[in-house]
């Protein structure tokens, strides 16, 4: 197989794949806290899981990265890894996630071989989307949907944007940034494939339940 068709096959499959809710990870130091909350989110339903911890070091983000991809292959979901490209093949994981100032997309997807998931983030801009697909991203994110209190400098991503990327765009497409069971329905009627989620989830009383209320919303659209 030629190596253009492996991408095509592989893009092909990954968006069938690609859909529902996207966890992503609080910045939370506790090893033991974060595997339960991540558990009951896989209990949930949680599609795609992201490892995100922005404060921890790289002794702490070796250990919780190990223990997160161990319970997304109990669970036979993707577990992805934000920012660390080294974490990332270190661990095994199954994707990387990368935004401005990150590894370069082209870089990461030479060293991460074509069997790995790839996605950027791409704020409110079609053209970053565009130019990330073409250097070898499988999926694009476009935030901030809604205010987010775990973000709140991020750059709004009005709603027209996830139109006009659902016309332009063959790859998935995910909404981030304040996405709560009760304003999900909208970015995904206007694209989305996956909805990221931080706090809307892992703040949650019953974080169990959220994921499935976001999970559910995915369902009612296939209907
Ligand atoms: N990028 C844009 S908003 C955001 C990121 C990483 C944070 C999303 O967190 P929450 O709590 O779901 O708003
Ligand atoms: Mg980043």
């Amino acid at each position: 197989m030629s190596r253009a068709q492996a991408r095509i096959e592989r893009s092909f499959a990954r968006s069938l794949g690609f859909r529902g809710l996207y966890a992503v990870t609080p910045d939370e130091p506790d090893t033991e806290v974060l595997t339960h909350k991540v558990r009951k989110a896989l209990a949930g339903g949680a599609h795609i899981v992201q490892y995100r911890n922005k404060s921890a070091n790289a002794r702490l983000r070796l250990e919780q990265g190990a223990e997160l991809l161990a319970l997304c292959r109990t669970a036979g979901v993707p577990l992805i890894v934000n920012d660390d490209l080294d974490l990332a093949l270190a661990i095994g994981a199954d994707g990387l996630h990368l935004g401005r100032g990150d590894t370069a997309l082209a870089t990461a997807r030479t060293k991460l071989g074509e069997h790995r998931l790839l996605g950027a983030s791409c704020y409110d801009r079609l053209e970053l989307a565009l130019a990330a697909c073409s250097a070898g991203a499988d999926y694009v994110a476009f935030g901030s949907a809604f205010p987010s209190a775990t973000k709140p400098g991020a750059t709004p991503a009005p709603l027209g944007l996830y139109r006009e990327a659902r016309v332009l765009l063959d790859s998935p497409i995910v909404a981030i940034g304040g996405i709560t069971p009760e304003n999900a329905r909208t970015v995904i009627e206007a694209g989305a494939d996956a909805v990221a989620v931080i706090s809307a989830l892992f703040d949650a009383p019953d974080i169990e339940a959220a994921a499935r209320r976001f999970e559910r919303l995915f369902r009612k659209k296939e209907r």
